[in-house]
């Protein structure tokens, strides 16, 4: 009798531990939010400005936005987008990055990124970068961003 008892203690645990479980997916599922594949791109000494790059993936049904971003490595990080003016490639800050319900978005070289201007420290190949994302709701994310040497293109002919 004892044995059943026990028994049914374990199962009662392991129903309690199976249930945490759901609650921390569900709260993953909430944010809906993945960042991959984050990166710095490395600047040559004397250089104050760098850029991060990511690909932002919205598994949740809903639009959402990044409005803002912070990084301790510099004093001013925007938003920005490339365009096309006169011929040239040109870097216009935007209110906000758009990441479509069930879409992805990709910040990359030539593209939207996030622009670290007024780097206090040179960077480091390799140095993880902190970056917070803030969204239109109100709520932040966190990444690191490893410092990566790349080429950009345009400017190899
Ligand atoms: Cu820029």
């Amino acid at each position: 009798m004892k044995s059943i008892v026990s028994h049914f203690f374990v199962l009662l645990n392991l129903s309690f531990a199976m249930s945490l479980l759901l609650l921390i997916n569900t709260a993953m599922a909430e944010n809906g939010i993945s960042i991959v594949d984050p990166y710095v791109r490395a600047v040559p000494p004397g250089q104050t400005v760098s850029a991060a790059f990511l690909q932002i993936e919205n598994s949740t049904d809903k639009v959402r936005f990044i409005v803002n971003a912070a990084s301790p490595v510099s004093r001013v990080v925007e938003l920005h987008s490339h365009v096309h003016e006169d011929g040239m490639m040109k870097m216009r800050k935007v209110e906000a990055i758009e990441i479509p319900a069930k879409g992805k978005t990709v910040l990359k070289p030539g593209g939207l990124h996030i622009m670290l201007i007024d780097l206090h420290d040179k960077l480091e190949i390799d140095q993880k970068v902190a970056i917070t994302l803030e969204f239109k709701d109100g709520s932040q994310q966190s990444i690191e961003a490893p410092v990566r040497k790349i080429i950009m293109p345009g400017m190899m002919k």
